[in-house]
């Protein structure tokens, strides 16, 4: 298949679900077109059957707000053509959705198939503001082929959308051989001695993620036992964060390392990964650490209950029961024992359930429905 892949390229799990996934695609043999601002993260180096078409949007200074949308929708439009693709298939519904919708129109009678997955906060927080829950209803309802990376969104998205379309669920996937212990440079003395634990979180530090609770969590770790936090990733919450650390006296047991590129290197020597968000649609930071036998502390809402068994590959607590959090994470860092046990369940599943090489046809298969249709 001739196939246009579009995403949020810089951040984001939407973003690296769709680059891993063209990735394996292009590998099994479809030729797959990305179209977006930038290069995707993880994109890595030039791969055969990868294409890569830069959007780029003119300024004028009547244009107080860019027409990127516009301009993407034109840009699908012309690679469909150029490129004679079969389907254009979108992460994230806004805006990409709707510009798949407008490109289809733009070339009529030809058209285009559209799929749209759907990943999460475009369901649950922007697709929700009242400027943009009808687009986003509307681009669902006329995409070719919708898929959820949970069946919690997939629900979600029914009842908040009040869509009546089939929406298949595809949950995300990780690559074990990549995301494992064994990681090519798996550097654990330079964060932490041989007596310490390692606690790790993975985010863009959006309040969604509430790393505040991971801080918070922590100061009760540290009052029981030796032990690090390396917390990987940049945004809004960072400077909170940092500074609930310095208020709470354990500024200096906390890293805060930035945006990284190879988080399996980092993975590799974690002892407790932690994701207390408000809601995960599905947690790809988790799946990864699962991968990578690291056991997952996150909350019992949302999408993370389809990835992580609680009491088995880790534990689920309600949103912001720190106190509950830091009892497991201590728990599972005492007892070196359970520690391996639950890693080793929680690799076990990653492999089981989640590998690429098990969920990429999936795909396949949807789009030869979608293109049958
Ligand atoms: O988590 C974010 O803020 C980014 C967002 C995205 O669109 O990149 O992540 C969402 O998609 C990921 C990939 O499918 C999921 O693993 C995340 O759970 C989901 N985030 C939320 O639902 C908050």
């Amino acid at each position: 298949m001739r196939i246009g892949m579009t995403c949020y390229p810089t951040y984001g799990g939407s973003g690296v679900v769709a680059s891993e996934l063209g990735k394996e695609l292009a590998r099994r043999g479809h030729l797959v077109h990305f179209i977006a601002y930038a290069s995707p993260q993880r994109f890595g180096r030039f791969e055969e059957g990868i294409f890569f078409h830069e959007v780029e949007v003119m300024s004028y200074p009547l244009f107080r707000y860019p027409p990127y949308s516009l301009a993407l929708a034109a840009k699908m439009a012309e690679v469909t053509q150029l490129s004679d693709l079969d389907l254009l298939h979108v992460h994230y519904a806004i805006p990409h959705a709707a510009c798949a919708y407008l490109a289809r129109k733009m070339i009529e009678p030809r058209g285009i198939k559209v799929v749209t997955t759907l990943h999460g906060t475009d369901i649950t927080l922007v697709g929700n503001d009242p400027s943009f829950h009808e687009i986003t209803r509307f681009s669902i309802e006329k995409s070719d082929g919708v898929t959820a990376v949970s069946d919690y969104l997939r629900r979600e998205t029914i009842t908040q959308f009040h869509v009546e379309r089939d929406i298949e669920v595809i949950p995300n996937f990780v690559d074990t051989v990549q995301f494992s212990r064994q990681a090519r440079r798996c550097e654990r003395e330079m964060f932490a001695s041989p007596d310490e634990r390692v606690v790790m979180h993975i985010s863009n530090f959006r309040p969604v993620k509430r790393i505040l609770d991971v801080v918070g969590m922590f100061a009760r770790v540290v009052e029981r036992l030796p032990a690090r936090l390396v917390m990987v990733g940049d945004g809004p919450e960072r400077v909170p964060a940092e500074r609930k650390a310095r208020e709470l006296g354990i500024g200096d047991r906390v890293r805060f390392l930035g945006m990284q590129d190879s988080i399996e290197d980092l993975l590799c020597f974690a002892d407790v990964y932690v994701l207390p968000s408000d809601q995960e649609s599905f947690g790809l930071s988790a799946l990864e650490a699962m991968s990578c036998e690291v056991p997952v502390i996150g909350t019992d809402k949302g999408g993370l209950v389809e990835v992580v068994t609680h009491g088995e590959t880790g534990y689920l607590a309600p949103v912001g029961a720190v106190e509950e959090m830091a009892g497991y994470a201590i728990s599972i860092l005492e007892d070196t024992g359970k520690r391996d046990e639950m890693g080793k369940k929680a690799r076990q599943r990653a492999k089981e359930v989640f590998e690429t090489k098990l969920v990429v046809p999936r795909y396949e298969t949807y789009y030869e429905r979608v293109l049958g249709e």
